[in-house]
């Protein structure tokens, strides 16, 4: 089945009135969820009425949206302080269910949930699948991991709030993938982009691409660029979509692109996004990028004012032309904590995803990069594999397309990087999350 692209898709949204509706009675909506929320964390969660009594603010002093800058942070290490139920507003009996994510850093991370927590989640992946052109007729394969990762239950709660099917895959065992997606003709797939590319290839390999009815893939959990989006699109001939979210906020579809792709609509009646200045935790203008903070406004078992996600972006409230009016944030560079500074420089890993794929086809668009510290210095070496054909040419060929693919990342990066050619499919293949570097500097 051929992808619809943009010239016949037909827009479909799940929930107009919310999601196109003014910024004036959305403001107003907001407003009146926020001073509840207040109120509950005030009476009810012991961290945030010793935070609100410490910068001398009452629930009465928050009036509105506008009050919002008068609200205390929240952080991950906030989190891991109130493990794991510390944080909780409603009475532990009313805990239906909990989720966590391990994270690339330290110790997990728990959210727990209402019944009407999870209600709203799926609503919320709804709209998302709805964005991706999908409907009840459609079979939606979820092979994000299913546990206590929020990937294969928060996509599961989306297809039935949807009347999709969901087909539970969970991660790995890309056989059998491949044998269920042909055989109950999933006509959707979720997972993270770096396995969707890997079972893409996978499929590719096996000639049975044209005997699928994909015509949908939504992936998220870890950064990913354009040109990686279009590579997986052109492999399976299907529309991508970008979908976010993080586990301390609800789990996957806080937000998702359309398919215009011009950043990710959030679903800003639950979830109230501000974009900070790291530094100075000014509000950032539209377009400029910081730090991604949300305050949930709906969320009964653990509700969270003002959490800093670490992910870096953009926001821009203008109008979509899908006709929606949820702002939007730009597709994620990387979170605070993935920039490598090398040699005085911020590196993220997207930015050699771009330039390796960038290359057209010489190299395949799986990398690694290892960062060392030799003689005080820091090295930056970066595995890529290239094509089969291309190993078993003559060494000054190879010699020749390694300092080609390192002029093109010196370009890109603004550093320099060693260049290590490897053979195909010798960089470790994730289910998950992809591990994009490794950093030895912090072992030394
Ligand atoms: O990764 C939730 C999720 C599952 C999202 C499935 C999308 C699909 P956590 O394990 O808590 O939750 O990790 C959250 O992952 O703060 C971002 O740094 C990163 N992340 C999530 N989605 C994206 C995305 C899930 N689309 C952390 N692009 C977040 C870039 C993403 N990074």
């Amino acid at each position: 089945m051929a992808a619809v692209k943009l010239e016949n898709w037909v827009e479909r949204i799940r929930d107009p009135k919310i999601e196109c509706m003014s910024s004036d009675e959305m403001a107003a909506l907001q407003s009146r969820r926020l001073v509840d929320v207040v109120n509950r964390v005030y009476n009810n969660v012991d961290f945030y009425h010793k935070k609100m009594k410490d910068l001398g603010v009452e629930p009465g002093d928050i009036k509105g949206i506008e009050d919002i800058g008068k609200l205390p942070f929240t952080t991950k290490e906030d989190l891991r302080d109130n493990y794991p139920f510390g944080l909780l507003a409603i009475p532990k009996k009313d805990v239906v269910r909990v989720q966590g994510t391990s994270g690339t850093t330290g110790k997990l991370t728990l959210a727990s949930y209402s019944q009407k927590d999870v209600d709203v989640w799926g609503e919320c992946v709804a709209r998302c699948l709805t964005m991706a052109g999908l409907t009840d007729e459609d079979i939606i394969h979820v092979c994000y991991g299913y546990g206590l990762f929020t990937g294969g239950m928060g996509l599961d709660y989306g297809a039935k709030a949807l009347g999709a099917t969901a087909i539970p895959m969970s991660a790995g065992n890309t056989k059998r993938q491949m044998m269920c997606m042909e055989d109950f003709g999933s006509t959707a797939f979720a997972c993270t982009p770096s396995y969707a590319l890997h079972l893409a290839e996978s499929l590719e390999e096996a000639g049975v691409v044209d005997r699928l009815k994909l015509k949908a893939g939504i992936h998220g959990a870890e950064p990913w660029t354009v040109e990686m989006r279009k590579k997986i699109e052109s492999i399976l001939n299907i529309n991508c979509f970008d979908i976010y979210g993080l586990c301390e906020i609800s789990g996957p579809g806080v937000a998702q692109d359309c398919i215009h792709h011009a950043g990710l609509h959030i679903n800003v009646d639950y979830f109230y996004p501000e974009v900070l200045n790291p530094s100075t935790y000014e509000a950032c203008a539209d377009g400029e990028t910081g730090e991604l903070v949300f305050t949930t406004l709906a969320k009964e078992a653990m509700p969270l004012l003002r959490y800093r996600t670490k992910d870096l972006t953009s926001i821009d409230h203008s109008t979509c032309a899908c006709g929606r009016t949820t702002p939007r944030i730009s597709k994620f560079t990387g979170r605070t904590d993935d920039m490598k500074v090398i040699r005085g420089v911020n590196v993220f890993p997207t930015q050699v995803e771009t330039a390796l794929l960038g290359m057209g086809g010489a190299v395949a668009p799986h990398y690694l990069m290892i960062v060392d510290r030799e003689d005080n210095l820091d090295v930056l070496t970066v595995m890529v594999e290239v094509d089969e054909s291309m190993f078993s040419d003559e060494i000054r060929k190879l010699d020749a397309l390694k300092n080609k693919i390192g002029a093109v990342l010196k370009q890109a990066l603004g550093v320099s990087a060693r260049v290590k050619l490897v053979e195909p499919k010798t960089i470790q293949r994730s289910e998950g999350k992809a591990v994009r570097v490794i950093d030895n500097r912090n072992l030394q």
